[in-house]
């Protein structure tokens, strides 16, 4: 069963289906190569990669440049742990201090860490500098959030999926509904809040674009009240949405951002969140941290991988190309065909609706075609589709995928 025996497609997910939990319901299909936009399945088929790894593929796969930070560093120096110093972490985090602007970064590896950092930097913030009572603490979340699956991540989930069994959770959270500002302003009512720690555009709940003035305003009232404004831009940041993070379109900069997936091109898990002094001082040593965070692999390939954001303007071609995406989808689609009820995104971040129950099954199989026609997309939910390619797509590419999408649809 090494790399040297043969096996199909077949044979590979019976292998999951026998040996691996079952915690994921995967499309079926097995890859086995990536380059650019483009994954081969094991039997040499050749498809459009929709999804790209949930955001964290922008730069596409295996971007040359980051492979080659990466293979570089590794025959260097791949582990110090914290417990030395290495001569890329220093460097790495001047680089994210000047890409981004925050004063200090806290290196971890995936998502969900930095996510938990964010929530635990905010308590101690809200302790220390806020001044709120030993244990008061709370930390506002929205419904339908999604930033992992840690127990103190399912703790904010309003999905039943998520939390059943897994029980008892965190407290310390308030969940109220997203896009909602008087909900909010309710909310921020308690002098005990210490933080509103929310996904600029909501993900897994189905790309869920709030109204252009939500953020915007939900950040001046944080402010008026001494919260901090904490944004999970571990999906939607790295270019994904038109902008370097999300928050960019609409002018503000929020308290602590957290970044993940496409901060390493999807090539080994980096994960940070990123703060001021006044906030991140409150971290002494032995506090928090990791065995791997900050490590110089990561590091490398984290520096070339938001170099080829900006030399290669992805942020400007998925601006550029969501447009289309959803021109094409609007008038080919939502216009033309009774199944299509509505598109919706920003940048290379995109749903379509499905007119169908959420729990039917239309979403999926409609998946399934695109595989076939060489295309593949994920489902969120039964009536929902996301379409996320590499940013490093073409106009041609793009072009020739909504023909794929719009003919599969169309035929279905
Ligand atoms: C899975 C969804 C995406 C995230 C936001 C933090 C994290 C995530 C906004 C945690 C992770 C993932 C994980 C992946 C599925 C996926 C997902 F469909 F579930 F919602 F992307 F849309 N904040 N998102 O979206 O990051 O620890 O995973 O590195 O299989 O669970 P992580």
């Amino acid at each position: 069963m090494t790399q040297d025996t043969m096996l199909s497609s077949k044979d590979l997910m019976a292998l999951e289906d026998q040996y691996g939990a079952h915690n994921y319901h995967p499309i079926p299909v097995v890859l086995s190569k990536g380059e650019g936009v483009y994954v081969w399945d094991v039997e040499g088929k050749k498809y459009y990669d929709f999804l790209s790894a949930y955001s964290a593929v922008n730069q596409g796969h295996c971007h040359p440049r980051i492979i080659n930070a990466l293979t570089e560093q590794a025959r260097k120096l791949t582990l110090t742990s914290r417990a030395f110093y290495n001569d890329v972490l220093g460097r790495y985090e001047k680089y994210m201090h000047d890409y981004f602007g925050y004063d200090k970064i806290l290196p971890v590896n995936t998502g969900v860490e930095a996510c938990e950092t964010a929530v635990k930097l905010c308590r101690k913030w809200g302790y220390e500098v806020k001044g709120i009572p030993e244990n008061e603490a709370k930390i506002i979340f929205v419904a339908n959030n999604f930033w992992g699956r840690t127990l103190a991540a399912i703790s904010s989930s309003t999905d039943p999926n998520t939390t059943r069994n897994f029980g008892p959770f965190m407290p310390g959270y308030v969940v109220i509904p997203y896009n909602d500002l008087s909900a909010l302003q309710e909310a921020l009512d308690d002098p005990n809040v210490a933080g509103f720690m929310v996904e600029p555009i909501q993900g897994e709940a189905g790309v869920f674009v709030p109204n252009d003035d939500y953020l915007p305003k939900a950040y001046r009232m944080c402010k008026e009240r001494n919260v901090l404004f904490i944004a999970d831009e571990v999906q939607t940041g790295i270019a994904r949405t038109g902008k370097l993070i999300c928050c960019d379109h609409h002018g503000f900069r929020p308290d602590i951002l957290i970044l993940g997936k496409a901060l390493s091109g999807g090539v080994f898990p980096v994960s940070a969140a990123l703060a001021n002094n006044e906030i991140m001082d409150t971290i002494k040593p032995g506090q928090h941290g990791s065995t791997f965070g900050g490590n110089p692999l990561g590091c490398a390939v984290a520096m070339e991988a938001l170099e080829v954001v900006k030399d290669e303007k992805l942020a400007e071609n998925a601006q550029h190309l969501g447009r289309i995406f959803r021109e094409r989808m609007q008038k080919n689609l939502v216009e033309q065909s009774d199944l299509v009820n509505q598109v919706r995104g920003k940048g290379l971040l995109n749903a379509i609706v499905i007119n169908d129950s959420e729990d039917s099954s239309t979403a999926w199989d409609i998946c399934l075609k695109l595989a076939e026609n060489g295309l593949l997309a994920k489902p969120t939910h039964g009536n929902i589709i996301r379409f996320a390619p590499p940013l490093v797509m073409t106009e041609d590419q793009l072009n020739e995928c909504c023909d794929i999408i719009e003919k599969t649809i169309l035929n279905f």
